[in-house]
């Protein structure tokens, strides 16, 4: 393995149709930031990119729902993620996007050189096409029944419902999911890339050479490789993207998976006109970071495109993450079930770290995990609040109060003393290391635990005791715990950014290298600044506001998802006018004994005075219903219910949750009124 001289990083690059959340940042965003910032700390020569992916069927089918332009949703959408990922202080170096020039150029060229050369098969297939829109559809815009497990809504490149791989030939039933008719097969020509005649390589560099990769990642990648790979599209017949660079191709685009990751290389051209030595050059290390739904495309068809390109190098890691979820229930932007990051900040302004902390520590690392607001709060407590925060605060208050903010000189080591301040070497290089092998969380836990170290250190020394008896030694106490202070704020900084740089203001210091976190770099005599909390504590009305806006998703996605009953087969209307329905008084109501839903009525309908048993109880208690006018179907046969004969039924109007209401006249009238 060559001695890599530069890093060249990636971060998936998000769709621009729609704001992100929670699991965007916990999934892929985060966890580059942290390894990004680690090694610009260790002055690595590093560049990373990320930005918007602004083609495909997502895009378009936003904006069809919106009634606006792709370009107008990808606009709206580019800007508020971009936004949020500055807040949140993800630090890439650039946040390009897809609809730049630069990019279509890019990768027109990309497509041309593999065209030029004969690296594609040109076929035509019959695809299905849409007589009422006039348009192909992409696999995305068809919805059918799954053959797999029968659901009704699968897609034509997927099921959602049992997870299987579709394609829209599959699909049993299949319809347009913009124009809702049938389809109709037809010839098109597509261009494909032959990833079988790129399989036995893959095979080697996957499952060979890089059997360190996590292994998510190396078992999904061996699971298609065993399965034999096949030539797949690179084309499209749609009016949104990078229109395909060759003659006789109108109507048809590059394949969304096919340009976007060529994005990685347009971004690092907008930053570097040496873009070629963090692509080509054979010591640069390329690192993908993405979410387990995309390790197909980085790990498979993104190389195969490199490979058959020539001259470009092939990633050395895909730290892919799995799935995070949103108190027990799979994130879903549709379903507004996410924590959308602007929204977060308008609850928990400048609490970015915390949310940053958090995703980390939950990170879906090797499988899906669960954010919920109880653990957010507690981790920020019982964590941040008593442990990191209370280390640096008793920290900075003491060496005021006893030195007014003088660093106090460092005396004669004991154990105790020498082991702590050992601690900080041991935990820079361990967090180093983990951060170097993709394990973030473990690396939290070291920052942690450091932090819980120096907490232990001044409880067992108790400075605030020793001051009286021996004061001499609090200076070397508080000299120690100053350093620890000093070392957190160089070793959090990949995780929690702004905290690093409050910490950094406290001690009134210029910023640290990595190199030189233990290294002792406050000098008795220099001067701290005023003491300030790091973090404070989440009260219950803040999380319980938040688990009630959850609530109310939940109430508002139930009713949306509320389906009203078909409508019965057709009668004639000699059938309806057999119904004799009349208007009647409600003079007399009672519980029937022993039974939850029934009342007993006694009608005055015009005709005659009756008995009817109605199953209304647990929506109309008996003494509220007295004198109120209803319809009664007066010539249905009597019937026996609990031992009392009814005569006849009253007519109810029932919702789809199952709930009962009248249907009485709409102003006061006479009884024995007939509905005709
Ligand atoms: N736009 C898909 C996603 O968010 C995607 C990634 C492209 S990376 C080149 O799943
Ligand atoms: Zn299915």
């Amino acid at each position: 393995m060559p001695d890599f001289k530069r890093y060249m990083v990636t971060s998936a690059l998000p769709y621009a149709n729609g704001p992100v959340h929670i699991g965007h940042l916990a999934g892929v965003y985060i966890p580059s930031d942290i390894y990004v910032r680690y090694l610009r700390l260790t002055e690595k020569d590093v560049k990373w990119v990320c930005g918007s992916d602004e083609h495909g069927v997502p895009i378009t089918l936003k904006a069809k729902k919106e009634g606006i332009s792709p370009q107008e949703v990808v606009d709206r959408y580019h800007n508020i993620i971009k936004k949020s990922f500055k807040e949140f202080g993800i630090s890439v170096d650039i946040y390009s996007r897809t609809s730049n020039k630069i990019h279509h150029e890019t990768a027109s060229e990309f497509f041309k050189k593999l065209y030029d050369e004969g690296k594609f098969i040109e076929q035509t297939t019959k695809q299905y096409f849409d007589t009422i829109e006039n348009q192909f559809l992409a696999d995305r815009y068809i919805k059918g029944t799954c053959p797999k497990c029968g659901n009704d809504d699968a897609y034509g490149d997927q099921c959602e419902k049992c997870g299987s791989t579709l394609s829209p030939e599959e699909l049993i039933n299949p319809k347009s999911t913009i124009s809702g008719g049938t389809l109709e097969l037809k010839d098109t020509k597509h261009w494909y890339l032959p990833l079988d005649k790129h399989e036995a390589f893959l095979k080697k560099w996957i499952l060979e050479d890089h059997k360190e990769w996590k292994t998510n990642v190396y078992g999904q990648c061996k699971s298609w490789l065993d399965a034999g790979l096949q030539a797949r599209a690179v084309s499209r017949d749609l009016d949104w993207g990078v229109p395909v660079p060759v003659e006789n191709s109108e109507g048809k685009v590059l394949y969304v998976w096919f340009d976007a990751p060529i994005g990685y290389i347009s971004a690092t051209k907008e930053i570097t006109a040496d873009w070629e030595t963090y692509w080509k050059n054979p010591e640069t290390k390329l690192v993908h970071f993405i979410g387990k739904d995309n390790i197909v495309f980085h790990c498979i068809i993104f190389p195969a495109m490199l490979k058959a390109e020539g001259s470009y190098i092939l990633p050395d890691n895909v730290p892919a993450n799995a799935f995070l979820n949103l108190e027990n229930d799979k994130i879903s932007t549709s379903r507004n079930w996410a924590v959308w990051l602007h929204e977060y900040l308008e609850d928990f302004k400048d609490k970015q770290d915390v949310l940053r902390y958090v995703l980390t520590a939950i990170a879906p690392e090797s499988k899906d995990s669960d954010f919920t607001w109880k653990d957010f709060q507690e981790r920020n407590n019982s964590e941040l609040v008593n442990i990191f925060g209370n280390f640096i605060n008793r920290t900075l208050v003491l060496t005021k109060k006893y030195y007014n903010k003088v660093v106090p000189q460092i005396g004669i080591l004991n154990a105790e003393d020498k082991t702590v301040l050992n601690e900080i070497s041991k935990t820079k290089d361990t967090i180093g290391e983990l951060i170097e092998n993709y394990k973030f969380r473990e690396s939290l836990k070291e920052l942690m635990n450091l932090a819980r170290t120096g907490n232990k250190y001044l409880a067992d020394t108790e400075p605030w005791h020793l001051i009286k008896t021996n004061p001499e030694r609090v200076k070397t106490v508080l000299n120690i715990a100053l350093q620890i202070t000093a070392g957190l704020s160089v070793l959090s900084e990949p995780f929690m950014p702004f905290t690093a740089e409050k910490i950094v203001n406290l001690l009134n210091i210029e910023k640290i290298k990595w190199e030189d976190a233990d290294k002792n770099s406050l000098v008795p005599g220099h001067i701290i600044n005023e003491p300030e909390l790091l973090f404070d504590k989440i009260e219950d009305s803040e999380i319980e506001f938040q688990i009630n806006k959850l609530l109310k998703t939940k109430e508002a996605n139930k009713k949306d998802s509320i389906q009203l009953k078909p409508i019965k087969e057709i009668v004639s209307f000699d059938d309806f006018q057999k119904l004799d329905i009349r208007t009647a008084t409600i003079k007399a109501a009672e519980k029937v004994a022993k039974t939850t839903k029934l009342l007993k009525l006694t009608l005055d309908t015009g005709i005659d005075i009756r008995t009817v048993v109605s199953g209304i109880a647990e929506f109309y208690k008996p003494e509220e219903i007295i004198g109120k006018q209803v319809q009664v179907l007066v010539n249905l046969a009597p019937r026996n219910l609990k031992g009392i004969t009814s005569e006849g039924m009253i007519l109810m109007a029932e919702n789809p949750e199952g709930k009962l209401c009248f249907v009485s006249p709409e102003k006061e009238f006479e009884n024995g009124s007939s509905v005709s």
